[in-house]
């Protein structure tokens, strides 16, 4: 939805709401997506402290059933695999944390917990070739990518999730699988997770090419230099 429709739409609600609460709300339907797709933050103009907001690149729902759902990893690697749900969920070794999601726009949602299966564990699975440097991580949405190096990679805080907050994680924040990457920016935390890409070169991810740090450590990247980014 273009900037100018929604400006237009917002005359329409303003008089609505003189004329009661279900206009009100009815505003608030229109605005929601805008607020919750714009990556730069500049409509958080309702407060959304310890509240995650829903972020999306594309204009659809990304949706894979949990019987369908696979989680390549591949590229140079010894065996290239693709896991199941089960797998991640039972087979391979799980991982839990208790850690904040941090939005590079300031939102901050604290003590979040997560459940998974390392980015170590995984590359350990598949053996990582001689030579490999970077992973190019890929979403079934078909448009976001991101990167880390193996290094960042193999920390103890990155893995693929497949809980969050108090269940399996859902549809809209980015399920079944997802990328939950602690140290950094929440733009690293890529959903929809289809694809981890064994590679010898960077390759920057989505809001990487459009002017955000590849090394997105919170506090520390983005213009802020070791203080609290909120
Ligand atoms: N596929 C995909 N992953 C994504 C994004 C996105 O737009 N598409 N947005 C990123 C950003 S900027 C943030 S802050 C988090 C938001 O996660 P949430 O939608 O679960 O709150 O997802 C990250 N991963
Ligand atoms: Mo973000």
């Amino acid at each position: 939805m273009g900037r100018r429709i929604v400006v237009g739409m917002l005359g329409v609600g303003a008089a609505g709401i003189l004329v009661g609460d279900r206009a009100q709300s009815f505003l608030e339907k229109l605005l929601r997506p805008l607020s919750e797709n714009d990556p730069t933050g500049l409509t958080s103009f309702v407060p959304t402290a310890g509240r995650f907001r829903i972020y999306t690149v594309v204009g659809f729902d990304p949706v894979k059933t949990d019987a369908e759902y696979r989680l390549k990893v591949d590229g140079l690697v010894d065996t290239p695999l693709e896991l199941t749900l089960d797998d991640l969920r039972s087979r391979l070794p799980q991982t839990t944390l208790k850690k904040d999601f941090q939005c590079v726009t300031g939102w901050r949602v604290p003590d979040v917990d997560w459940k998974g299966v390392l980015l170590r564990d995984l590359l350990d699975e598949a053996g990582v070739k001689d030579g490999a440097t970077h992973l190019r991580i890929h979403s079934f949405d078909g448009a976001y990518t991101e990167s880390l190096t193996l290094e960042q990679a193999r920390r103890d805080d990155v893995m693929a999730a497949h809980y969050m907050i108090d269940g399996p994680v859902t549809q809209e924040h980015g399920g079944p699988v997802r990328l939950y990457v602690a140290p950094m920016y929440g733009y690293k935390s890529l959903k929809w997770l289809d694809r981890i890409e064994v590679v010898d070169e960077l390759t920057p991810g989505y809001w990487e090419v459009r002017g955000y740090d590849v090394d997105a450590w919170v506090g520390d990247s983005n213009g802020r230099v070791g203080d609290d980014p909120t």
